[in-house]
């Protein structure tokens, strides 16, 4: 197969220049690391590490039922759009149920390192519950690091109590820093026991958010801001978010598509509010990244998720099935994944340098789009029928850079329907000149081709970034190749 031709993207930071978190995805060695201490605290936190997601898994517990505000992509049947996809949680849990379900996840799952309270209303709407379970949590499983996400309404009342149960990372959902395009979003908020609506409500949001956030700069606690991307209505406006809240110390910015199905029931999806496409979202996160490091491997997961990012073990930690007492706790179990984590780590480093050999002659302008199947470890080790999703990589000299995760049927379901995912996996990776896979059947395999997309199996269960310059080499040569044919040709004939 001819290589197509190689991208030419819109100008934009390039992958050395701005690995996602700028050192801090915990890269040994990486051209701009973060100071030890920041480093470390991101180093086991799959959401604030991108290197970390594909290592460490994360769990929410759902024990806020309550809000304090009204956004309009978010209804309270549903799961909270700031942390989750829309979808009804599960289970709502007690303090107690909470616990036991953490003990549960924490005995079975040796890379569980982070517990986090994200919804599915606003944990800060009931705090004394909230601070109950973390407390709790805090007690009894000393290594597992806390989070919590908030719209910030009354995050500033709470900094001291977070900081005193070393709540390591919160996240803010911030949409606006003005008021007249807050006013687009939140219909009311509740200040001071009554409902205010209007860019009143906005203001005072935006107000207090800013507040919290500078407040917990200000106590060392890691600050993420969330935002929803919403054409139209926010989505030039998130630059302007993106400034002010670096400024304010923010470590990273998460910018999320609107999801807004009609049948969700929110204010959006009723009223025909669109979310962005996969290039708007893409122009939005690229304007953002000039100010900010830019979070790209999140999955808007469920506010009862458990697992690694991608996958959800949830169902299998229902209530029903968890057990009446958890003998151990499994510390020893996870401190010695952590260990063979770093090993992992140092082994993926030494490919990727050996690798960046390969490239390192290859013209700066050229680049190519690489979709990865992973099962996680950091490694290309998942069937192409198989996969739930694909990571994107921009790949060029400087390394390979992830560009987001594209969410795809199964394309092996065992007969029914396995045409239409494939076909939906085709216009999901148009863009892709490549798919590194562990394994790819014969019929996928020649449609892949015919799309014009190189399905790649050589790689199989090599670190991802290694695996993305190697085929990244191996394609700039034959791109070289054809174009010095080309004149050759055009002269004969
Ligand atoms: Fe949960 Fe959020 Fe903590 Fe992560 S999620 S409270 S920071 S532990 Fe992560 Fe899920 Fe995206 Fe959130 S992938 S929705 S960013
Ligand atoms: Fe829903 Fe979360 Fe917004 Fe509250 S803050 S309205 S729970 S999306």
């Amino acid at each position: 197969m001819s290589p197509r031709l190689p991208l030419v993207d819109p100008p934009g930071p390039s992958p050395a220049a701005n690995c996602t978190f700028g050192g801090g995805c915990g890269r040994p060695g990486e051209a701009r690391p973060l100071p030890p201490g920041l480093a470390e605290k991101v180093r086991r936190h799959p959401c604030y590490s991108e290197e970390a997601h594909h290592h460490f898994a994360r769990m929410h517990v759902a024990v806020a039922p309550a809000c304090n505000i009204q956004c309009h992509y978010c209804n309270r049947r549903h799961d909270c759009a700031n942390e989750s996809r829309p979808g009804v949680v599960s289970e709502r849990l007690t303090p107690d149920q909470a616990l036991a379900k953490v003990r549960a996840v924490a005995a079975e799952v040796p890379e569980l390192s982070v517990v986090g309270l994200a919804g599915p209303g606003d944990p800060l709407a009931t705090p004394d519950r909230t601070f109950e379970v973390l407390d709790r949590i805090r007690r009894a499983l000393p290594d597992l690091t806390l989070c919590l996400s908030t719209n910030g309404l009354a995050l500033p009342d709470h900094l001291d109590r977070l900081a005193a149960l070393e709540v390591g990372h919160v996240t803010v959902t911030v949409n606006m820093v003005d008021p007249a395009v807050g006013a687009r979003i939140y219909p009311w908020v509740l200040w001071k026991g009554r409902k205010v609506a209007g860019p009143e409500a906005s203001r005072i949001l935006s107000e207090r958010q800013l507040e919290g956030i500078a407040g917990l700069a200000a106590r060392g606690i890691l600050c993420k801001v969330n935002s929803v991307v919403i054409p139209g209505v926010n989505d030039a406006h998130l630059p302007e978010v993106s400034r002010r809240v670096q400024g304010l110390g923010v470590f990273v910015h998460n910018l999320m598509p609107l999801l807004s199905a009609p049948e969700h029931g929110t204010h959006y999806g009723l009223t025909g509010q669109r979310g962005p496409t996969e290039a708007e979202l893409e122009a939005a996160r690229r304007a953002c990244e000039l100010d900010a490091r830019v979070m790209r491997h999140c999955r808007q997961c469920r506010s009862d998720a458990v697992g690694r990012l991608g996958e959800d073990r949830g169902a299998a930690f229902a209530l029903a099935r968890l057990p009446r007492e958890t003998a151990r706790d499994a510390a020893g179990v996870r401190a010695a994944h952590r260990v063979a984590v770093d090993r992992r780590r140092a082994r993926i480093e030494a490919d990727r340098r050996d690798a960046l050999r390969l490239v390192a002659d290859l013209d700066a302008g050229l680049r190519a789009r690489v979709a990865v199947a992973t099962r996680g470890d950091g490694l290309v080790n998942e069937h192409f029928g198989h996969a739930r999703e694909f990571l994107v990589y921009e790949v060029g000299r400087e390394g390979a850079r992830l560009l987001g995760t594209r969410r795809v049927e199964r394309t092996c379901q065992g007969g029914e329907g396995e045409r239409d995912a494939l076909a939906a996996v085709l216009r999901t990776l148009a863009d892709c000149q490549a798919v590194l896979v562990a394994k790819v059947g014969r019929c996928p395999r020649g449609q892949l081709r015919a799309a014009g997309i190189e399905p790649v199996v050589v790689e199989a269960y090599r670190p991802i970034e290694a695996a993305a310059l190697a085929w990244f080499a191996r394609f700039a040569a034959r791109a070289g190749a054809a174009h010095d044919a080309a004149p050759r040709s055009a002269a004969v004939a």
